[in-house]
């Protein structure tokens, strides 16, 4: 059997975060966390690029654009959506959801979903603490072990 655990790159890695900027002080401790996450894993400054979008409907266009510039291993995508009975929630978290699955499937380029989509802001500050609770920190660690994937894949 060919097995292929999750493991982290030993190559030096490009990363693109796009975040958004509404609920901008939930978004900013995921960037945060994200940015914790890759630090500790090697990825330095430099090879990291952030781009900030008005609202998590706009993550997919700017994942889009930076998956065809084809400069980065992974893109990760943080915004948060928080429900607070409106209709409004339903199209921006399934249309940022469905887009950002698809580039990554056009492109075959690990789109990284860190979009929190809660019923309250409570529920999302609860997920974007710090260390383990933080769900940046989680999409962080999940695209390196993407890439390391798609590269033991790439070369079977
Ligand atoms: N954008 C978010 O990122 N989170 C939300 O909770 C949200 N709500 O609730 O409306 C939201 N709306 C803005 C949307 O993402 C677009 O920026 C806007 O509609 C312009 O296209």
């Amino acid at each position: 059997m060919n097995e292929f655990p999750l493991e982290m790159p030993r190559r030096k890695c490009s990363i693109a975060l796009v975040a958004s900027e509404f609920n901008h002080f939930i978004v900013q401790q995921l960037v945060d966390g994200a940015l914790d996450a890759l630090k500790k894993n090697g990825v330095t400054e430099q090879d990291i690029s952030l781009a900030w979008v008005p609202g998590a409907f706009e993550l997919p266009l700017a994942a889009e654009v930076l998956a065809a510039a084809g400069n980065h291993d992974a893109i990760i995508a943080l915004g948060a959506v928080i429900r607070g009975g409106t209709p409004h929630f339903e199209y921006v978290a399934g249309e940022c959801s469905r887009g950002l699955a698809s580039v990554g499937l056009k492109y075959g380029l690990p789109v990284i979903f860190g979009v929190l989509t809660t019923d309250t802001v409570d529920q999302a500050l609860e997920r974007a603490g710090s260390g383990a609770g933080n769900k940046g920190f989680d999409t962080a660690v999940a695209a390196l072990q993407m890439i390391s994937l798609m590269d033991r894949l790439h070369v079977e």
